[in-house]
């Protein structure tokens, strides 16, 4: 399953993707391929995308940097490379819509893609630091956020419009968001958002806004329709086709979450079995145990714990079991260094638009 399977998927992905749309193209890596690494290669890493990649030569592309900044700067991908220092930066990069297919089993998400445990990858990440950036422009007081704008055209917006999202200042000036032009020690894929992107460590994918052009620094969240209209958990009655600017509660930082990428659920063999996947803890915390349990939480193994890549990076865990001969239903949770663990069930989760199921990990298996 490890084995490469060659890249002649679309976007030079690997064939083995689960490509839920061609266009905008949207794929997630493959459970076996996932569990494979600590990180995630190019050409297997997941993609989101709400309207066409565009097209855009390194020459050709600028970013300005304005708003509330003393000085307004307009930098080429050679200025940014030369007048800054270049800083990488291994994270996991996960989409707020990842594991939606467990809410989908609850109740129907009409509209939304059904992704499984694949919407997360971690690669090393280089460019120089927002912070950095900012820093140099002269961030004024009364900026509060900070916007990110790409050319996207997207006809999911309502009214259709070109991608958008913003951080807190706070956040935006902490080491750990870059403006990132190599991904794994490569340019960056036109897919991923060359000539440059952003990348936001312990956020929502939704934030790492891929091929920014413009920074602009405000007294204000961003008012593009995926900061202020979705990403948003809306309440569980809510009608999402009628969801206005500031409904629901924003989504930033990612919470405490696992999933199971090995064993798949179907048929196994009685005897020794190893389940593996990877937990993530919210930003400043750290995975601190991962149990994995053969009889629905009534007793519980500890998975050993990899090393993380860094300090914002997923942590992979294996844990090596005997399966019975009969039905199983294996369940994992994870606890992170505050005590806190992932809540348990994904019906108590479960939101119109499918975001964030941070519930208990579970899948059967039985054997002949
Ligand atoms: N310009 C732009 N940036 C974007 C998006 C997009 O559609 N357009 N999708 C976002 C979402 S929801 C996610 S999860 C990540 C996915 O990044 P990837 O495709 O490099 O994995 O990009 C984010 N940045
Ligand atoms: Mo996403």
């Amino acid at each position: 399953m490890e084995q490469s399977s060659g890249e002649s998927g679309p976007w030079g992905k690997r064939a083995d993707m689960l490509v839920h749309e061609v266009e905008p193209f949207n794929a997630e890596t493959a459970p076996g391929v996932l569990a494979a690494s600590d990180i995630t290669a190019v050409s297997a890493f997941y993609s989101r995308n709400h309207g066409p990649a565009p097209l855009i030569e390194p020459a050709d592309w600028t970013l300005s940097v304005d708003g509330l900044v003393e000085r307004g700067l307009t930098l080429t991908l050679e200025r940014l490379r030369e007048d800054y220092e270049p800083v990488s930066v291994t994270a996991t990069m996960q989409c707020a819509g990842n594991r939606r297919a467990g809410l989908i089993e609850v109740r129907d998400i009409p509209g939304e893609d059904p992704w499984r445990a694949g919407a997360i990858g971690t690669a090393r990440w280089t460019g120089v630091r927002l912070r950095d950036v900012l820093t140099s422009a002269g961030v004024r007081d009364g900026a509060t956020d900070v916007a990110f704008e790409a050319p996207d055209v997207s006809e999911l917006a309502s009214p259709s419009q070109p991608y958008g999202s913003s951080i807190g200042l706070a956040k935006a000036m902490s080491a750990e968001p870059l403006i990132a032009w190599a991904m794994n020690d490569r340019p960056l894929g036109r897919i991923h958002g060359a000539p440059a992107r952003i990348v936001v460590p312990g956020y929502i994918g939704a934030r790492s806004v891929k091929w920014v052009q413009r920074i602009h620094v405000q007294d204000r969240p961003s008012d593009n329709y995926f900061q202020a209209t979705a990403y948003r958990i809306l309440e569980p009655d809510a009608d999402p086709t009628e969801a206005g600017p500031g409904d629901g509660i924003s989504l930033g930082p990612w919470s405490l979450n696992c999933d199971i990428l090995e064993p798949r659920s179907g048929v196994g063999r009685a005897g020794p079995l190893e389940v593996a996947g990877y937990a993530v803890a919210a930003e400043h915390r750290t995975v601190a145990r991962v149990e994995v349990s053969l009889d629905a939480g009534a007793t519980w193994a500890q998975a050993e714990l990899e090393e993380p890549a860094g300090e914002w990076t997923w942590r992979r865990w294996r844990a090596r079991l005997e399966l019975p001969a009969g039905r199983t239903v294996i369940v994992a949770r994870a606890w992170d260094d505050s005590g806190a663990l992932q809540p348990q069930e994904p019906a108590s989760l479960w939101n119109p638009k499918g975001y964030a199921n941070t519930s208990w990990p579970s899948l059967e298996i039985h054997t002949p």
